[in-house]
């Protein structure tokens, strides 16, 4: 029994947290499983992944307390590891990722949903990062990527406060793309998803690439990092089928299998 299944719709892969009676909780099996469901994929044939979480109420609210409350020192090190490693693993997968929010996404449930490429959230969804609170600071990323997506005035204003904020808040200040009716959000995600996985493969990697690669570097390097990777289409099936199909007017032919040539 994993707590995360998937299911395949075409090229796109919707991945569900799947521990309801916990609010999709994340506890050390949750992250191994996490883990093993993106490292099952099989990247020929997904071309994007949706993540969301089971139920109607809650994407994932944020790591198990119950199991946090008797950590050790080290053992709470080690849960931190996991954790990063898994998100560090999501932010870089190779396919985007968008985060369905489905819900609440508090504490580490808002920072798996900042570890995806793109986020839309349901009406009902509720973000936040309630450590402070807790007498810890967030611990998988929220003093990293809150700043980096939302600024660093109103990320410090939210993990100071602990205030939790609404989805039309999120959508005011950037942390979410669009907020959906709660019953409308999974199929707008399979919807953007599909979108995407019509486009170039390589291409579309290439971009997520480039734009993770870059956001840490002087523009000098960041655009060495752009040019390295836009050569890399060069050649390649989709280049020639994509630009050939623009001069000739016809329209490219998808792909079934993805092969870096
Ligand atoms: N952990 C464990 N169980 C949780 C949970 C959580 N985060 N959130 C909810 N649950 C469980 C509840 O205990 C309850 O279980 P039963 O009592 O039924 O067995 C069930 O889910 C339903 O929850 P409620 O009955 O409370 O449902 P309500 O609708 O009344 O309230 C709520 C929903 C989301 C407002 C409330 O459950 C809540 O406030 N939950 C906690 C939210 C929260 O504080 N999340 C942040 C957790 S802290 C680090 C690594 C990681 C982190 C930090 C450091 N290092 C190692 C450095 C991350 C920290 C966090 O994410």
């Amino acid at each position: 029994m994993s707590f995360v299944t998937t299911e395949l719709q075409g090229a796109v892969a919707v991945l569900t947290i799947d521990r309801p009676k916990a609010l999709n909780a994340l506890n050390p099996e949750v992250l191994a499983d996490l883990k093993a469901a993106f490292e099952g994929l099989d990247q020929n044939a997904v071309r994007c992944v949706v993540l969301t979480g089971a139920g109607d109420k809650s994407f994932v609210a944020g790591a198990d307390i119950g199991a946090m409350s008797t950590m050790t020192k080290a053992e709470g090190e080690a849960f931190g590891k996991q954790g990063n490693d898994v998100f560090l693993m999501i932010e870089s997968f190779p396919l985007p990722v968008i985060a369905a929010v489905n819900g609440f996404a508090l504490g580490g449930g808002n920072e798996l949903a900042m570890s995806c490429d793109i986020r839309l959230c349901a009406d009902n969804a509720l973000f936040g990062q309630p450590e402070v609170g807790l007498g810890i600071t967030p611990g998988f990323g929220g003093t990293q990527r809150l700043g980096r997506l939302v600024g660093m005035g109103m990320a410090k204003q939210l993990v100071f406060s602990a205030n939790n904020i609404k989805a039309d808040e999120a959508l005011r200040i950037g942390l979410v793309n669009a907020v959906y009716p709660q019953a409308e959000l999974l199929e707008n995600a399979v919807k953007l998803a599909t979108k995407i996985a019509r486009n170039a493969p390589i291409a579309v990697r290439n971009c997520k690439k480039a734009m993770n690669d870059g956001i840490s570097l002087p523009i000098e390097k960041a655009v060495e990092v752009e040019e390295k990777l836009f050569g890399d289409c060069f050649e390649t099936h989709d280049q020639v089928e994509g630009m050939g199909c623009f001069l000739s007017r016809e329209k490219p032919k998808p792909r079934a299998v993805f092969t870096n040539n």
